[in-house]
């Protein structure tokens, strides 16, 4: 049994997507980042960066119970927990562990910023907004081409390159990005987003969160407590 610590965001639908897509038992555990949950001092014990998703496997190695934070290591952790959507074969293992680092790395920062400047900020900033979308729009023509040239984004199977990805993808709109001018990022897309297991996800705790003008509260844990920690 693995118990998730989830809030229905990009980073977060990640892994009910993998926990399904591994047919694992889990059970959800809503961290209302909207309320301030993620900076309690019980899910500090479990995330000390005051973030979601992370995990605690109640059957980690050795039979103890293991915590797990930062989607793209929760993610290799399932993988090799389960010998699913992580190639043995050295080569077509790093292929898919370069593409995960990539979205962790380059992605979600970078499209969360994207969002963030484009929609979320006080005041525009036209130097933040183009930094940020030129960026995005830079990561685009990456996953196209490579995209052009293979069917997936780690390699020609389906592997966690594909499962961290893919949720920021889904929301193109968000950093208004034109999926037209992606045509392979769209045929990848439709691929990703018709397996019965990312819709099961993406369903977890889907009426809780809508992308929009978070309200005064919400504000204030998402974007500006974090000066206190
Ligand atoms: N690198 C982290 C990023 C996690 C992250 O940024 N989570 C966001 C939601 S998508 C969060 O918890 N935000 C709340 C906050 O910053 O207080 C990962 O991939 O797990």
């Amino acid at each position: 049994m693995i118990d998730l610590y989830y809030w229905p965001t990009p980073n977060g639908h990640k892994i009910p997507i993998m926990l399904e897509e591994c047919g694992l038992d889990y059970e959800v555990h809503p961290i209302n980042m909207l309320k301030g949950d993620q900076f309690k001092p019980s899910y500090l014990k479990i995330n000390p960066n005051n973030k979601i998703p992370a995990i605690v496997d109640r059957d980690g190695p050795g039979g103890k119970p293991y915590k797990v934070f930062e989607s793209g290591a929760i993610l290799m952790y399932l993988a090799e927990k389960t010998g699913k959507f992580l190639p043995k074969a050295t080569a077509a293992r790093y292929d898919a562990i370069q593409w995960t680092i990539f979205q962790v790395a380059n992605v979600g920062p970078m499209f969360g910023q994207c969002g963030h400047f484009l929609r979320y900020a006080p005041k525009k900033i036209p130097y933040a907004m183009d930094r940020y979308k030129t960026e995005t729009e830079r990561l685009y023509r990456v996953m196209n081409k490579r995209l052009s040239k293979s069917k997936f984004l780690g390699g020609n199977t389906y592997s966690i390159a594909d499962i961290a990805t893919y949720p920021w993808v889904k929301i193109n709109d968000f950093h208004e990005i034109d999926i037209d001018k992606y045509p392979h990022v769209k045929r990848w897309r439709k691929a990703v987003g018709a397996r019965p297991a990312v819709k099961r996800g993406l369903a977890v705790l889907e009426d809780v969160m809508k992308l929009g003008n978070p309200d005064k509260e919400a504000f204030k844990n998402l974007f500006t407590r974090q000066k206190k920690i």
